[in-house]
């Protein structure tokens, strides 16, 4: 054999749904500090900028290993300029100025917070902070303040688990054949959230959102709810397929902020026993899409938000199809394409299936 063959690297695809992303990030130095720039570039709305650093953020996190020199980032995908001479300074001095600058800005900080704790949008964060933050009150913030503490707090999986089970209790009391799947960053194989998503749903066809607002129900009564947000279904069938495909969905949801006791937890909870109340308040999402479009459901919510925006651009760019939450739709034979596992999905796509616990893109 010639020694001065070295092996081929595998090119990297520009698209995170042909990727394989676990939880084991070995470049979380470089993609931390990408994802400050990106939220930064979101915050003054240079959307393509933001989208750029989060999709090389997303490639480095595909990497086997560390980067250890430019010249293993420089033939990656959208890697640029700017990407590029970010990760040299780091590489130099083990940290980026700008980066640092902006960790420091009052703005950044304060429209992170109100966006990732009270799940705002840009416009409603901008607005709470022009207003200052001195001169707020409690009853200006949404009831999410009231726990923010709390909210802040990562979730553990055993929190999570225990969660999964005392909504499952609830759903099996109202029909026995429910059926309910932990989505989101935990079905991902993340350690820690910062809420749990599930799917709740009934093969009795049109009985889903009733089953949905009887769990909010039982909930309730069982004392366990803070906080309930719930939007009731948009979803119309006939209005299919979408052109205007969107990220979001038209299912009957809600955002919850529930209690969790320690008792229910293994281990205990993490971090809020100490000042000794003994239960903590969690964010959780409850989704309850038709059976039919369970699969699209799931593929949709169980993320990483990376990995979905880079489906919808494979299918949309690759092979003429539209894929949200709802359905798949063929533009070239102008049809929906039906589903009842992801993997039916990833076929339809003519793609080699990717395990949940690859998609943190
Ligand atoms: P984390 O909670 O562990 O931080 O991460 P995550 O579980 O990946 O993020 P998430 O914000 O809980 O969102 C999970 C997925 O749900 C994500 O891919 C986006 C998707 N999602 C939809 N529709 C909706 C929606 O209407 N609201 C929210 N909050 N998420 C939605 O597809
Ligand atoms: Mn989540
Ligand atoms: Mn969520």
């Amino acid at each position: 054999p010639d020694a001065t063959t070295s092996t081929p690297v595998a090119k990297v695809s520009q698209y995170a749904c042909q990727r394989r992303t676990t939880t084991a990030n070995s470049n979380k130095i470089f993609t931390d500090a990408f994802e400050v720039l990106a939220e930064s570039y979101e915050f003054n709305e240079m959307e393509g900028q933001s989208l750029a650093f989060r999709r090389a953020a997303s490639v480095l996190r595909s990497l086997p290993s560390k980067i250890q020199s430019l010249r293993d980032a420089e033939s990656l995908p959208f890697l640029g300029k700017h990407s590029i001479a970010v990760i040299e300074e780091i590489l130099q001095c083990g940290f980026s100025m700008e980066v640092q600058k902006i960790l420091s800005n009052e703005r950044f900080k304060t429209l992170k917070l109100f966006m990732s704790v009270f799940g705002v949008g840009l416009k409603t964060a901008e607005k709470w902070y022009r207003k200052g933050l001195l001169s707020f009150t409690r009853g200006l913030f949404p009831t999410g303040f009231l726990h923010y503490g709390d909210i802040s707090r990562a979730v553990s999986k055993a929190e999570a688990q225990a969660l999964g089970n005392i909504i499952d209790e609830t759903v099996h009391a109202i029909t026995s054949d429910a059926l309910l799947t932990l989505t989101g960053g935990f079905r991902r194989g993340k350690d820690f959230g910062h809420d749990v998503d599930f799917i709740v749903t009934t093969p009795e066809m049109g009985k889903e959102e009733h089953l949905l607002t009887a769990v909010i129900e039982s909930l309730k009564h069982q004392g366990l709810i803070l906080y309930c947000d719930y939007r009731a279904s948009t979803f119309d069938m006939s209005r299919l397929p979408n052109h205007k495909f969107d990220a979001m969905d038209h299912f009957a949801k809600c955002f919850l902020i529930l209690r969790l006791d320690g008792s229910r937890v293994e281990g205990g909870l993490c971090g809020a026993e100490g000042d000794g109340r003994g239960w903590r308040a969690v964010r959780v999402d409850l989704v309850s899409p038709p059976m039919k479009q369970y699969a699209f459901t799931l593929l949709g919510w169980t993320g990483s938000k990376q990995f979905e925006r880079d489906l919808r651009r494979f299918a949309q760019k690759e092979r003429h199809m539209l894929l949200d939450n709802h359905a798949l739709y063929d533009k070239t034979k102008r049809e929906l394409l039906a589903a009842t596992t992801e993997q039916d999905i990833f076929a339809h796509l003519g793609l080699q299936y990717i395990e949940p616990c690859q998609r943190n893109a």
